[in-house]
C-alpha cells in the first residue's frame, strides 16, 4: 500500500483519574498532572474526576461537591484542552459501576488482600473498613478498560493496583476473547514518588495532615512554611540517598521534577551549602512551577457554568465509549439482549 492509501493510524487512548478526596498536592502533580498535558497532542485522552473511588473513605459531601468541579479545573488549568480531550465526573457515566460489578466476579479475594492501598486505608481508617475501600482496584480496573486503554498514567503508587487491572483483562479475554485492550503503565523516571514532608518515608498524599503535604493551590508564604519545616536530618551534608537520607532526597527529587537539573548537579550545587538554602531554593521553585497554573485555577473556577458545560459534554462522549464496551462484556458475559 502506498503511503497515500493507507489508513490513518488509530491514536492510541489515554485514561487517568484522580480522587477528589482534598486539594492535589505536589505528589500528584509531579506523580501524574503535569505529565497529562504533555501527552494529549499524541494521544485521545480521557482524564476523569474519580469521585465514586472518593466515598471509599468518608467525605463531607458539600466539600465533595465543590472538590469534583476545582479537579476539572485543575485538570484545564494544567493545559489540558477540554475541546481535545474528556474530562468528566466518574458518577456522571454509570458504566464505570456497571463493569466494576462484573469484573468483580473475576476477580479473587486473595488478589485484594494483597493491595498495599488497602492494607494502609484500613489501617488509617479502622473504623470504616468497607466492601468499596477492598474493591477499589476493581472499580478502577473498569474505568480503564471500558476506554480500550492503551497506556495509564500513574505514581509509582499505583504499580501494582494497575498489575490487578492487566490481570482481570487478561483471565477476561482468556475465556471470552479479546473483548479489553491490556493497557500499559506510563511511570514517570523522577518524582514518581514524591515524599511526606513531615514522615519522608511516607508518600505525600491529599487526605493526610495539612503539614505533610504541599497543596497545588498554597500561595508562597505558606509554601515557604512547609518547606521550612520539612524534616531532614542531623548529618548536614546534601547528597541523593534515599534510604539513609529521605528529607532531602525528597526536596532534591521535588527540584529535578521541577526542572532544577539533574540530582547529581544539584549535589554538585549545593556542596558545602546548608539545609536553609536548599529548602529555600525547593520553595522557590515549587513556587514558580506553581504560579502559571494558580492564576489559571483562579480564573476557570469564577465561571462555574463554564466547567459544568465541559464536565457534562464529556460525560457524554465518555458514556458513548463506555457503553459500547459495557455492552459488548453484558454480551459474552451470556446477559440476554434488549
Ligand atoms: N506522592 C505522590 N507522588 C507521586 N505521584 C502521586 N500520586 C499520588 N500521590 C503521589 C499520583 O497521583 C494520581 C492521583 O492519585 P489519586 O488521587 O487517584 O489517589 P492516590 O494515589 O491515593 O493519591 P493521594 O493523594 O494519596 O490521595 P488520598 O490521600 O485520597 O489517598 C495517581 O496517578 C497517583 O499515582
Amino acid at each position: 500500500m502506498s503511503e497515500m492509501t493507507r489508513a490513518p493510524e488509530k491514536r492510541k487512548t489515554i485514561f487517568s483519574g484522580i480522587q477528589p478526596s482534598g486539594t492535589l498536592t505536589l505528589g500528584n502533580y509531579i506523580g501524574a498532572l503535569r505529565n497529562f498535558a504533555r501527552l494529549q497532542d499524541d494521544y485521545d485522552c480521557i482524564f476523569c474526576v474519580v469521585d465514586e473511588h472518593a466515598i471509599t473513605v468518608r467525605q463531607n459531601p458539600a466539600d465533595l461537591r465543590r472538590r469534583c468541579l476545582e479537579l476539572a479545573a485543575i485538570y484545564i488549568a494544567s493545559g489540558i484542552d477540554p475541546e481535545k480531550n474528556l474530562i468528566y465526573c466518574q458518577s456522571h457515566v454509570s458504566a464505570h459501576a456497571e463493569l466494576a460489578w462484573i469484573l468483580n466476579c473475576f476477580t479473587y479475594m486473595g488478589e485484594l488482600s494483597r493491595m498495599t492501598q488497602f492494607k494502609a486505608k484500613s489501617a488509617a481508617h479502622a473504623d470504616n473498613i468497607n466492601a468499596g475501600l477492598f474493591t477499589y482496584p476493581v472499580l478502577m480496573a473498569a474505568d480503564i478498560l471500558l476506554y480500550q486503554t492503551d497506556l495509564v498514567p500513574v505514581g509509582v503508587d499505583q504499580k501494582q493496583h494497575l498489575e490487578l487491572c492487566r490481570d482481570i483483562a487478561i483471565r477476561f479475554n482468556g475465556v471470552y476473547g479479546d473483548v479489553f485492550t491490556v493497557p500499559e503503565g506510563y511511570i514517570p523516571k523522577v518524582g514518581a514518588k514524591i515524599m511526606s514532608l513531615q514522615d519522608p518515608t511516607r508518600k505525600m498524599s491529599k487526605s493526610d495532615p495539612e503539614e505533610t503535604f504541599i497543596s497545588l493551590l498554597d500561595g508562597p508564604d505558606t509554601i515557604r512554611r512547609k518547606l521550612k519545616r520539612a524534616v531532614t536530618d542531623s548529618d548536614a551534608s546534601i547528597r541523593f540517598d534515599p534510604e539513609n537520607k529521605p528529607g532531602v532526597s525528597n526536596l532534591l527529587s521535588i527540584m529535578s521534577a521541577l526542572g532544577a537539573g539533574e540530582i547529581s548537579a544539584l549535589e554538585t550545587e549545593f556542596e558545602g551549602l546548608g539545609y536553609g538554602e536548599l529548602k529555600s531554593r525547593a520553595a522557590d521553585c515549587v513556587i514558580a512551577a506553581l504560579e502559571p497554573l494558580q492564576a489559571e485555577f483562579r480564573r476557570l473556577i469564577a465561571d462555574k457554568a463554564y466547567l459544568q458545560g465541559v464536565i457534562n459534554a464529556s460525560a457524554e462522549k465518555a458514556g458513548y465509549l463506555a457503553n459500547k464496551t459495557l455492552r459488548k462484556v453484558q454480551k459474552k458475559v451470556g446477559f440476554a439482549a434488549r
